[in-house]
């Protein structure tokens, strides 16, 4: 059992840095059996620090200490403290220079944190907290330093060396070893230090600024993966230009750099100059990557890239300022990617992630602000309230000061701030200032936890023509806060009349000429709307476009759904309107798991197959049944074997009923040409996809012969994925272990698609028990140093085979649990992440809370338990 607890640490008792940090040197050694880092800091006491004379404080983790000299003069035992976890030097002049030499361990070190090795190479990855890895520094990111990096190692088997900034020395160095020194001019926090030590092809592009600067693009890749690069830097280009754009943003070095490693915890980073991918988040070629592959690597190569201004220019002043760079760079990758391809679709596909994944946090035990006040380990805050939440509140203000407004807004945040280490707040008050909006209230999204409710009833008065919308709004509970305020939501709504047209919105009688969409400011925990001159009974269009990140419950009828579906002028809404039927549908099964599947349901996608004349890429997503995850999430206390049931029957009843459009789909959406990434040739795969997958699900013949010809002859990874996926997801064993061996065979070298494989059974309630998943985990592909091989093995059996994971004899959490146990040895960030869909134990049913709830006892008692997993399962343990 742990011992020592981790520390919290408090928002409110953050205190100015006592020094500063004005330059750092630093020199490293790479050797195969380490690495030695000599560090020169410029140091001076902080002039707005009340602290006296404080010792100087540095961070340290893992690190051997060699020797500390301050001026020049080596400092004896007793003037110094090594704490372990810190460097203390008791007493400083005003500004000094300390020269600290460390000694630390790449090739051993599997949290992937600091200094590592990844496949051969050196790399780097010091957000949050990684720099204390590389040597002793005040690592916060209010203190912003110019970094100047040299760094030695082997000619042959490190050619290229790689840091922030611009290359400005090289030479031969004895032994066959070499050096690159670079000098980043920007002065920046230690979590953006970056380092790249390896043997890797150079890809390169240029870029030309609106000023008509020429900007070097270089990519750093494997050999193997030379032919898997334009994609993403096309992508970059396309970046660079939209935030000229659309933001005024120029970039402001000679050279951009992106390099691909294989080991990495999360999807890339965004360090200054040098951005570092995980291979799966930036390599892509038809063959190997799908459609959603590339769409998310346009929109991850875009979001670091943005991170320049938004994170780099303008920083953190502390970690619970976190969303104050990921809430707004998420925004703004968003925007982009809805300019770059289907805006509807792309506000589907967030929303959905948002109302399945955020909201079952923000209801969960690890629930916390957009701005949290306290945290233990900073990795656990890497969260879709951060990032996703983030960027809604962001989307907000956008919406609420609009998009003039708002440039001014974002142009006064970074001019006034630039070079600086700041706040949520500062980002809210440039908001104000620019556009004269008084944003007190709004800050509330910043403080409180908890998705907001808005509970909608109408009254229609046909005597005076008036129809009445009343919205009630609440917060919830959450751990450790209770009793909140109503926050400031903008809510947009429209009316629909009999005949589907919209209908004017006039707020007082006689007026004419009005909006038929408003956004309703609520700002009060009640409000009354009343909509004049409505002559009959209109069906109310809510939250349109997802214009806050909240819940509304409105009792529309299974007829005012179907209605909404066909004629809601707002795309979202229109696709809400068809989830929300679905929902309905399946949960009535639930309770009723005989009863008769709603046939109005089936009318509804007929009809979406069979009319062309539709948006497709809308359509594709409309066919889509909400999630298991989904469901659960909607659920009071959730019976997953039930959910997995109703849901299963739900699409096998469409599937058998509407086999005829299914075909006429799959064959009207076939192939036409060259491959292509447009919104519409991506809608005919998904459409054909999803009908190959229906048909598949109810073990159709002639289903099961397309899809074999379809692996056979796909000259894309989306349609052979699609096929594989189909056949694995069906009852036809010995063709999907067929077609399961062809593909590994066919892809084994190739880590990305090898992932895919794992991931695609490991998801499927057929292919994915635990026995099968037990297999995989000892596949000769299957690697426990790799964090996408773990999380496309362990990660998508927990958080999408829900039905195998939540089997009811509890073998799926005992297995998730021994899991963490073993990963929280090597990797602390990847051990945490994983535990989490155990510590939602409440949300269940009694039967499974128990079990989970045991399971995940076991892990808090494990023996040095990592400060990670004890933050999360002591929280979500905690009463
Ligand atoms: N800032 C990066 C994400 C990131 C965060 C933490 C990491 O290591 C613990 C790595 C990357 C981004 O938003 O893309
Ligand atoms: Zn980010």
């Amino acid at each position: 059992m742990r011992t020592n607890q981790p520390q919290t640490i408090c928002l409110s008792d953050y205190k100015v840095p006592a020094y500063l940090v004005d330059q750092v040197d630093l020199r490293f050694e790479l050797f195969e059996d380490g690495a030695r880092v000599h560090s020169v800091l410029s140091v001076r006491r902080n002039p707005e620090s009340s602290g006296g004379d404080e010792p100087l404080y540095l961070h340290g983790d893992s690190l051997v200490l060699e020797s500390v000299a301050l001026n020049g003069t080596p400092l004896a035992a007793g003037d110094f403290d090594d704490l372990g976890d810190a460097l203390v030097v008791s007493s400083v002049p005003e500004a000094f220079e300390l020269q600290v030499v460390t000694w630390i361990e790449p090739q051993n070190n599997t949290r992937l944190e600091g200094l590592y090795k990844s496949s051969g190479m050196f790399c780097t990855q010091c957000e949050a907290e990684g720099f204390r890895c590389i040597t002793f520094y005040p690592d916060r990111p209010d203190v912003m330093a110019r970094f100047r990096t040299r760094i030695e190692a082997d000619r042959d088997a490190y050619p290229v060396l790689l840091s922030n900034g611009n290359p400005v020395a090289k030479g031969d160095l004895e032994g066959g070893r070499h050096y690159v020194t670079w000098e980043d001019p920007f002065p920046k926090p230690a979590y953006l230090f970056a380092l790249v030590a390896g043997d890797l092809v150079e890809k390169k592009d240029t870029f030309t600024t609106c000023s008509g600067r020429s900007i070097d693009l270089r990519m750093y890749v494997e050999p193997r993966n030379a032919q898997k690069c334009d994609f993403a830097l096309d992508a970059l280009k396309r970046s660079m230009r939209w935030d000229e754009d659309v933001y005024g943003r120029e970039y402001d070095l000679d050279i951009f750099m992106i390099v691909a490693v294989d080991d990495f915890n999360m999807g890339a980073m965004e360090n200054k100059g040098l951005n570092i991918f995980n291979s799966s988040c930036v390599l892509a070629s038809q063959e190997t990557a799908t459609d959603a592959a590339f769409q998310r690597i346009e929109a991850i190569v875009a979001h670091e890239y943005f991170h320049n201004w938004s994170g780099n220019r303008v920083t953190c002043r502390d970690w619970f300022q976190l969303s104050l760079k990921e809430g707004f760079t998420v925004f703004r990758d968003a925007q982009f990617s809805a300019d770059m391809g289907s805006p509807t679709v792309k506000r589907i596909e967030d929303a959905t992630l948002l109302r399945t994944a955020q909201f079952a946090e923000d209801a969960g035990p690890m629930a916390h602000p957009v701005r949290p006040a306290s945290y233990m380990e900073i990795s656990n805050f890497y969260t879709l309230t951060i990032y996703e939440k983030g960027a809604e509140v962001v989307r907000m203000i956008h919406n609420l000061l609009g998009e003039s407004l708002f440039r001014q807004g974002s142009d006064l945040y970074f001019q006034r701030h630039d070079g600086q280490a700041v706040t949520t707040d500062d980002f809210v008050r440039a908001m104000e200032d620019a556009s004269g909006r008084d944003l007190s209230q709004f800050r509330l999204w910043y403080e409180q936890a908890g998705t907001p409710a808005l509970t909608v009833t109408d009254e229609f008065d046909e005597e005076r023509c008036v129809y009445r919308l009343t919205v009630r709004q609440s917060v919830p509970d959450t751990p450790g806060q209770t009793g909140k305020k109503p926050q400031h939501i903008p809510f947009a709504v429209g009316l629909l009349g009999r005949d589907g047209q919209p209908l004017p919105l006039l707020f007082s009688a006689g007026s004419d000429d009005a909006p038929v969409e408003r956004v309703l400011e609520l700002t009060e925990r009640e409000h009354c709307f009343e909509f004049h001159g409505v002559s009959e009974r209109p069906v109310p269009s809510l939250l349109r476009g997802f214009s806050a990140p909240v819940r509304v419950h409105y009792p529309w009828t299974r007829e005012q759904l179907l209605f909404l579906m066909n004629h809601d002028p707002d795309g979202f809404n229109r696709w809400d309107a068809g989830q929300r039927l679905a929902v309905d549908v399946i949960q009535s099964l639930i309770v009723a798991p005989e009863a008769e599947v709603e046939p109005r349901l089936v009318d509804a996608y007929r009809s979406l197959l069979r009319n062309t004349g539709l948006d497709q890429a809308l359509v594709a997503k409309m066919l889509q049944l909400p999630s298991e995850a989904y469901l659960i999430e909607l659920s009071e206390q959730a019976d997953v074997a039930a959910i997995h049931r109703a849901r299963e029957a739900v699409l096998s009843h469409l599937a058998t009923h509407l086999r005829d459009e299914l075909l006429a789909c799959y064959h009207c959406n076939s192939a036409q040409g060259d491959y292509q990434l447009t919104p519409d040739s991506v809608a005919r795969r998904s459409l054909r996809n999803t009908a190959l997958g229906w048909l598949l699900h109810i073990g159709d013949q002639q289903g099961l012969v397309l899809a074999q010809e379809q692996l056979r002859s796909a000259d894309n990874m989306t349609d052979r994925l699609g096929a594989l996926r189909a056949l694995v997801n069906s009852d036809f064993v010995e063709e999907r272990t067929q077609a399961l061996e062809g593909f590994y065979q066919a892809f084994r070298e190739d880590p990305q698609v090898v992932e895919l494989w794992f991931s695609v059974q490991a998801a499927s309630v057929r292919a994915g028990q635990l026995p099968q998943i037990t297999q995989l985990l000892e596949h000769e592909a299957f690697d426990w140093k790799n964090p996408n091989k773990v999380r496309s093995v362990i990660g998508a059996f927990a958080s999408q085979n829900l039905a195998a994971f939540h089997n009811p004899d509890g073998s799926g959490y005992a297995f998730l649990a021994t899991q963490v146990c073993r990963l929280d040895d090597s990797n602390p960030q990847i051990a945490s992440r994983l535990v989490t869909p155990l510590t939602r134990w409440r949300k269940f049913a009694p039967e499974y809370r128990v079990l989970m709830k045991s399971a995940l006892e076991r892990v808090r008692d494990k023996d040095r338990l990592s400060g990670d997993v004890y933050e999360v399962v002591h929280k979500s343990l905690a009463d």
